[in-house]
């Protein structure tokens, strides 16, 4: 079925000049690219991004992380994107994450894992709202 996902190149990617690169490989797996946004996170939407982890003992460093720089936002769709996303972008933690996934070709660390992905449709179709108006978001790609 052709779905929407979510995806956000994290500070240090976007630091690093990965981002060409990244938006390359959906490219290159036919992913079509409806929303695209360079964005400094605020607070609301790095907690509301990563509310299921409150809690956590992470969360703080977290969300105070995705707000150290400016992230790279966007839109894909295909068939199957949420899936064919999170295969591409490997384990959380690139030194679990296979050679040829984003992570684990350009990660460093559990906390500086390069990526976020929505890890379902619901969570795809929440997390792109915390970016985009739906007016930003292309819908007739042909
Ligand atoms: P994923 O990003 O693969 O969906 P989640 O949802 O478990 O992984 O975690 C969200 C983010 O929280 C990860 N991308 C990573 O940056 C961070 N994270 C997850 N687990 C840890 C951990 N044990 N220590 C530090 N940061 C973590």
């Amino acid at each position: 079925m052709v779905e929407l996902t979510f995806v956000m190149v994290k500070p240090e990617a976007v630091q690093q000049g990965l981002v060409g690169k990244i938006i390359t490989r959906f490219e290159d797996k036919y992913f079509k690219l409806l929303a695209l946004k360079v964005v400094n996170v605020s607070q609301k939407q790095g907690s509301d991004l990563y509310k299921q982890h409150q809690g956590k003992p992470f969360y703080d460093n977290l969300v105070e992380y995705v707000q150290s720089g400016p992230v790279v936002a966007m839109v894909l769709e295909r068939e199957n994107a949420v899936e064919m996303v999170r295969k591409m972008i490997g384990n959380t933690d690139p030194l679990k994450a296979d050679p040829g996934t984003i992570r684990g070709d350009f990660g460093h660390s559990i906390d500086h894992n390069v990526i976020h992905a929505a890890d379902s449709p619901e969570n795809a179709d929440r997390e792109l709202k915390i970016f985009f108006m739906p007016e930003e978001i292309i819908t007739t790609t042909s």
